[in-house]
């Protein structure tokens, strides 16, 4: 299967910096790879494309990755909602049972089939927008069976769907109710379904909620040790809602990434800098919850540690399935440039998810991208609301409209 991409204005951001624009590129596509990325007029000789586009000056960027979902989930919290509007906060909703917990209550009645459907329909709502790449964290089953329903239902979407899916195992996302006062061995429970969840090829990272309405450090450490022991890397829900010190120790574990950080201090920055930990910051949360406190984008910028962005898609704090709307808020509301926040959703990304094979148009990377009714790739997060992806290709498959 070979294709050949020609006459796009090609964002390659492929580097550590500039767009790596080329005015009248093309691409070569085999099984799935790029093998050639450069100016059309450059193209090697004697080249037989299988198929061949015109792309007619389109923009083409590389296929977005959203490092950060919870896409797998019974029920909506359109109600939270409203009760948040009547006064209530998002803690004052957890402590009293609601919150991640009602969500936990509505996935456990669903079937797998259910969680499947909702889980699909939100899936191709980002890839209308370009994603060829999505994490999915489990953390609304909490209990072993359900836990491995969830990531199941992840791997199943990557399977049927032209999607790059990473799973992420959350037990460690909140206390069910059976465990209620019993942290400790909750969290003894949810590091020993770890093992189980290798072995069924489910889990290609570990996460956990470390804040107040969360897990501790103390606990958050027994899931890293228990990751760690089987060889699996580990994220972080770090300094959302307080700062515990969670960023430093998921760094000292070595973090793939620490994802949310509006409590971030100068030590956790300083960790993630020597650990070479991704910041991944969501400013879909940041807005939904009308948090006043911003991540220290400028600390993260001077130390040289890599931002990510990401829709952090969940029902309770960040309903988003707009990863190019996040685009547009990592700049208005965290001052990231245009550059730095497609960066964000392009290589550091990747590199927030541990992949190396994807990120950046550039030769034997995955051929992921995405084609554009736009001018520029600045155009994509300065627009809000709405974005024009034209087509998008994955492993060299091109995405078929819903
Ligand atoms: N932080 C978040 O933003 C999500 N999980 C977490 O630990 C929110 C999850 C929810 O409210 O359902
Ligand atoms: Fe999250």
């Amino acid at each position: 299967m070979s294709t050949l991409w020609r006459h796009a204005r090609l964002a390659t951001l492929a580097g550590e910096q500039g767009w790596g624009l080329v005015e009248d590129g093309a691409l070569w596509v085999e099984h799935g790879q790029l093998r050639w990325v450069g100016p059309d007029a450059a193209l090697p000789p004697g080249l037989t494309p299988e198929t061949e586009h015109d792309l007619a000056g389109a923009l083409v960027t590389p296929g977005l990755i959203d490092p950060h979902t919870h896409l797998v989930y019974g029920g909506d919290r359109a109600a939270e909602f409203e009760q948040r509007l009547q006064g209530a906060t998002y803690e004052e909703i957890a402590r009293a049972g609601g919150g991640i917990r009602s969500t936990v209550s509505a996935t456990r009645a669903a079937s797998d089939d259910e969680l499947f459907r909702t889980a699909a329909l939100r899936a191709r709502a980002l890839m209308a927008e370009g994603v060829t790449t999505l994490e999915i964290k489990s953390g609304y089953g909490l209990t072993e069976a359900d836990e491995a329903r969830c990531l199941a239902t992840a791997r199943r979407l990557g399977r049927e769907l032209p999607l790059g899916v990473r799973t992420t195992s959350l037990g460690a996302h909140a206390l069910p109710p059976e465990y209620a006062g019993r942290a400790d061995a909750y969290i003894d429970a949810a590091c020993g379904w770890l093992a189980g969840q290798q072995a069924a090829g489910l889990v290609d990272a570990v996460d956990a909620f470390c804040d107040t309405i969360g897990f501790t450090p103390a606990q958050t450490r027994r899931i890293f040790e228990a990751a760690g022991r089987l060889g699996l890397p580990i994220k972080l829900h770090a300094e959302q809602l307080s700062d515990q010190g969670g960023a430093a120790l998921a760094a000292r574990h070595g973090a793939l990434s620490c994802d949310h950080l509006e409590h971030l201090s100068q030590a956790g920055v300083a960790a993630m800098r020597a650990a070479g930990t991704v910041a991944v910051l969501l400013p879909g949360a940041y807005y939904f919850l009308r948090e006043t406190r911003l991540p220290p984008v400028q600390a993260l910028r001077e130390a040289g540690v890599p931002i990510a962005i990401a829709t952090d898609h969940n029902p309770g704090s960040s309903p988003t399935l707009s990863l190019l709307l996040m685009l547009n808020m990592a700049c208005t509301l965290f001052r990231l440039t245009p550059e730095e926040a497609w960066r964000g959703v392009t290589q550091h990304a990747a590199r927030a998810l541990g992949l190396r094979d994807r990120g950046c148009l550039a030769p034997g990377l995955r051929a992921d991208f995405a084609v554009w009714q736009a001018e520029h790739p600045r155009d994509l997060a300065y627009r809000f609301g709405h974005g024009r992806c034209i087509r998008s290709v994955c492993g060299g498959v091109e995405r078929t409209p819903p």
